[in-house]
């Protein structure tokens, strides 16, 4: 007998950025459509959503975008009826006035915190971990996304990787997608995503670029590394479908795209600069060259986090190469300009060398129970 759909909460405040939203949406998406639950996501500011999912009016107190409800909140006073699950991304915290709701009810929802990824060796014996809210008791869970079978997971639809070997197997989808975000590549050049944070390392990179043999075209999406940008172009800064070209560098200004477009931009790409939680993992599952910006912590806790991660995605790779690509990211993550342009012509040349490594690592990855499918046997599991 089919079994009634599950109803979700799924809980996002937005900190900065796009990732919270990305990734609260992702989860959403995957619930409703590849798991057939009722899915609402609260979300207090709409407006980083709206610009990823375009189906969301950021004005409207609800709408409707594949199969999920997206509602402004959690807001204390807003009405809340507790469902079957309750996620609460990131730990941003519920309104009382919602956890009272939910202790009211004949069985209260399963509740899970949804933590940020991180490879750190902690996040294996953090996750499911039972931690009762103090002042109603109600019993609440910690999910770690991870990279270890011991963690909950990342997100992965169904079939990506099917999509992904097709794309790249159709000669005219790079250059369509490429086209379709104001792009073109001449066929020697390596199409670099740059989805980084705010840096002064930009510039030395932009110059190495600019600087050699070889042609790159940088594709920005807009309101990324604008400062940086802005001064190394002298206020020449590149527009849509008007690159600025300085030597062997196209800076190509590109709109952002919907989120469910935003894996065929990273297939259609060389190497991508990618940043936070989510367009870190999709660089992963796109098996291209990547170098991962993580999100700045002001007492520095990325590095530990970016440490933790390079020891792990680099374990049994070639060395040179290996090591290649550990110099060009920890540059990036520490700002570092010159350090950065010294380690791209190495980063460069170990692309192809760890080709057959970054496949085995998204499918080793892929080979361990999905975080959305998890979350759903887990949540069954209490119901
Ligand atoms: O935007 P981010 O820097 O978000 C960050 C991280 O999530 C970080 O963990 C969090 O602490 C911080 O916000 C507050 O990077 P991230 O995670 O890659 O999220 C970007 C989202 O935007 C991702 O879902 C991909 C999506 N995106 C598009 O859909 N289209 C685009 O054109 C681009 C550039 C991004």
């Amino acid at each position: 007998m089919a079994r009634d759909p599950t109803r979700w909460d799924i809980v996002c405040r937005v900190v900065d950025n796009y990732g919270d939203a990305g990734v609260a949406f992702r989860l959403a998406r995957m619930l409703a459509i590849e798991h057939g639950e009722r899915v609402t996501l609260w979300i207090d500011d709409p407006v980083p959503l709206a610009r990823i999912a375009p189906g969301v009016d950021p004005l409207m107190e609800a709408s409707t975008v594949d199969g999920v409800t997206v509602r402004r909140g959690p807001a204390a006073g807003t009405p809340f009826e507790p469902g079957d699950v309750v996620i609460d991304a990131f730990g941003a915290g519920l309104p009382d006035d919602w956890i009272d709701a939910m202790a009211r009810t004949a069985r209260p929802p399963v509740w899970v915190v949804l933590e940020y990824l991180t490879a750190e060796p902690w996040a294996d014996g953090a996750h499911r971990r039972a931690s009762p809210e103090p002042r109603t008791g109600l019993a609440r869970w910690y999910w770690c996304p991870g990279f270890t079978a011991a963690t909950g997971g990342l997100l992965r639809e169904a079939g990506l990787f099917a999509r992904r070997d097709a794309f790249r197997r159709d000669p005219a989808a790079r250059k369509a997608t490429l086209a379709s975000v104001g792009a073109e590549a001449p066929p020697d050049a390596r199409v670099a995503l740059l989805f980084c944070y705010p840096t002064p390392a930009l510039p030395p990179l932009l110059d190495a670029w600019a600087d050699g043999d070889d042609p790159v075209v940088a594709l920005v999406p807009h309101g990324v590394a604008v400062d940086a940008i802005d001064r190394w172009t002298g206020g020449r800064v590149p527009h849509p479908r008007e690159p600025y070209v300085r030597g062997s560098l196209a800076l190509a200004s590109i709109p952002f795209v919907a989120q469910a477009g935003f894996d065929e931009l990273l297939w259609s790409c060389d190497l991508a600069i990618v940043r936070g939680e989510d367009s870190f993992v999709r660089a992963q599952w796109a098996t291209i060259p990547f170098a991962w910006h993580a999100y700045p912590q002001a007492d520095g806790a990325h590095h530990a986090k970016v440490a933790a991660f390079l020891d792990r995605h680099l374990a049994g790779a070639p060395t040179v190469p290996a090591a290649a690509v550990r110099r060009f990211t920890e540059a990036l993550n520490r700002d570092d300009g010159p350090g950065l342009a010294a380690a791209w012509p190495p980063f460069d040349r170990a692309r192809a060398a760890l080709a057959d490594h970054r496949r085995a690592w998204a499918d080793a990855l892929a080979s361990r129970p999905e975080l959305a499918a998890g979350l759903v046997e887990f949540a069954r599991g209490r119901l």
